[in-house]
């Protein structure tokens, strides 16, 4: 079989977002689209050939047409050897540890993470660099500028290969690997925390849980480390069949889309603990009997207990937060003397402060959470993390994190999000809110005074690079926050995110319905944005 090179035109739109690139089925179902897009990687990314691609994806629909095409590219582009999970199955968590693991030149995931399924629904792509993370915005940009002047791919007229059996086979001058996609990361998961300790909570006879794998990607994974390698009961993984459309549902593991594991844990027999992961294994919800952990608040006990699991005994170097993020981790940084960051929207920026040893953990509010392990944010290791907490300590989730709001005070927190708003009214709004900025420090909001307002940007303490327009910060006297930004993961007109924070240092007033607690300051956010009138809105679609 030989290589082929096949003539193409640009398509227009091909950069990536928050997350890589995510478009409808159909957009990438358009001859060459996919293609043109790999091989802007190719062209760019010189270390692939001759060197090792990771491969994988969360199962959607087209996830095995696209490995496919993707495998005979990268043999047609001189790749040496692919790791490809079985199935074409990588959870992103997994394909960064494989990544790592097997020193590869790097890896292309194909996810659209949270984003809902199937013939109509959202695909996405990725690429991971040598290090294991989200490639930075150098190399994305320059994938993208690749794009917009390719002409030409190249690609094998190999056949297709089967990926479902683990073992060795060629194609044309490329080894291809299939690789049990769960063994690598279970056994990373093993060294990292107490498989003993959680091992004897699971059959003290009290202790009652549910993992909803939300029918993604994550369902293999759970059922291997809690039930096979954990002795969790069979049946503690709910939902843990992969589908194509991950059963009509969106995979996202937030208070409205996991509502049956929700209710789980609701009422005097709910469960002691829940947790939900998303359509590509790296988000996590964690739960207690009547009880919802923030992420954001999750990050600031992981943080706080990190010495209590083995991987972390030795304690942690720094703590990293996105921007949007509550600031309850700055106060456990604070106190534990190590350093804190603030970094915008998405993963890749936590890469670098990783990579150079400045922080050990790191999370953001959109139910992410992670550490230097891999360079991803990694649903099930939260999960296990919470676990192993609640096998040392043998608190409930609710005490555990009542008793960090007494110690540290307590950040109300809540996310707004309007979905599916026209762009154009979605753009003037955020344009509105930056003209209003100057004028804003030192005026008085409902009962808040200005302290700043920004547009956030950040330049990288590692390599200098920087990021403007991540986002307006209104900041108040006291800690408060109202956050705007439009969100770079959606595919269909435009997601308007607002993040409200307040915080509370009196335990007394530490049980207040989030949504009360924040009621003056929800106001506030709507009133200056002018967000009815902009966009017709006038209730979010998802409260988190
Ligand atoms: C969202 C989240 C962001 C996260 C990103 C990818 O981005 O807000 O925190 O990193 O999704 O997560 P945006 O631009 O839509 O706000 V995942 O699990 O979808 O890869
Ligand atoms: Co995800």
């Amino acid at each position: 079989m030989a290589a082929t090179q096949v003539s193409t035109t640009p398509f227009d739109g091909q950069k990536p977002g928050t997350s890589g690139l995510r478009k409808k089925v159909k957009t990438f179902q358009q001859p060459h689209y996919l293609e043109n897009f790999v091989q802007a990687i190719f062209d760019t990314q010189r270390g692939l050939a001759g060197g090792t691609l990771v491969l994988g994806g969360d199962g959607r629909f087209y996830n095995r047409e696209a490995i496919q095409t993707i495998l005979r590219m990268a043999a047609a582009n001189g790749v040496a050897r692919a790791l490809v999970g079985q199935g074409g199955i990588l959870s992103t968590p997994a394909a960064s540890c494989i990544i790592r693991k097997y020193q590869a030149q790097g890896g292309i995931i194909l996810s659209a993470s949270h984003n809902p399924g199937g013939p109509e629904e959202d695909f996405g792509i990725k690429f991971n660099i040598d290090a294991g993370g989200p490639a930075p915005e150098s190399v994305t940009n320059a994938i993208f500028e690749r794009t917009a002047s390719i002409d030409r791919y190249l690609i094998s007229d190999a056949g297709a290969l089967d990926l479902d059996a683990v073992g060795e086979q060629a194609l044309d001058n490329m080894q291809v690997q299939v690789l049990d996609p769960v063994a690598d990361y279970a056994a990373l998961m093993e060294e990292l925390f107490d498989f003993n300790a959680i091992h004897q909570l699971f059959n003290s006879g009290g202790f009652r849980m549910c993992f909803d794998a939300m029918h993604a990607v994550t369902g293999p994974y759970a059922v291997e480390i809690l039930e096979n390698r954990l002795g969790a009961e069979p049946g503690t993984v709910m939902n843990g069949k992969p589908l194509e459309d991950f059963g009509g549902g969106h995979p996202d593991p937030n208070l409205v889309h996991a509502h049956d594991l929700v209710a789980l844990t609701q009422g005097a027999a709910g469960l002691d603990f829940g947790a939900a992961s998303d359509g590509d294994g790296d988000r996590n919800m964690i739960l207690g009997q009547d009880f919802f952990v923030t992420p954001s608040d999750s990050l600031a006990v992981l943080a706080a207990n990190a010495h209590l699991a083995p991987g972390y005994k030795q304690g942690i170097a720094g703590v990293a937060r996105s921007m949007p993020t509550s600031q309850a981790a700055d106060r456990v940084a604070e106190e534990l003397g190590v350093e804190c960051f603030e970094t915008p929207t998405g993963w890749k920026f936590f890469g670098n402060l990783l990579d150079a040893g400045r922080i050990t953990l790191c999370g953001e509010e959109s139910f992410g959470t992670g550490s230097a392990h891999v360079r991803e944010k990694d649903g099930l290791w939260a999960v296990l993390f919470w676990l192993n907490l609640l096998a040392v300590k043998r608190h409930s989730v609710a005490e555990i994190v009542r008793e960090h709001w007494r110690r540290f005070g307590r950040n109300f927190y809540t996310r707004h999000d309007y979905e599916g708003v026209d762009a154009a009214a979605a753009g003037e709004l955020m344009d509105h809110l930056r003209i209003l900025l100057p004028d804003l420090p030192g005026k008085r909001l409902g009962a808040l005074t200005v302290e700043y307002a920004d547009d956030f940007s950040y330049t990288d303490p590692i390599d200098g690079s920087t990021a403007a327009h991540q986002g307006v910060r209104v900041g108040f006297e006291g800690g408060s926050r109202i956050v705007f930004r439009l969100s770079g993961t959606g595919t269909q007109g435009a997601t308007l995110r607002v993040y409200i924070e307040r915080y509370e240092p009196a335990p007394a007033l530490h049980d207040q319905p989030v949504q009360e607690a924040l009621a003056p300051l929800i106001v506030t956010a709507r009133e200056l944005a002018q967000i009815e009138a902009r966009t017709g809105r006038r209730e979010p679609d998802v409260i988190t």
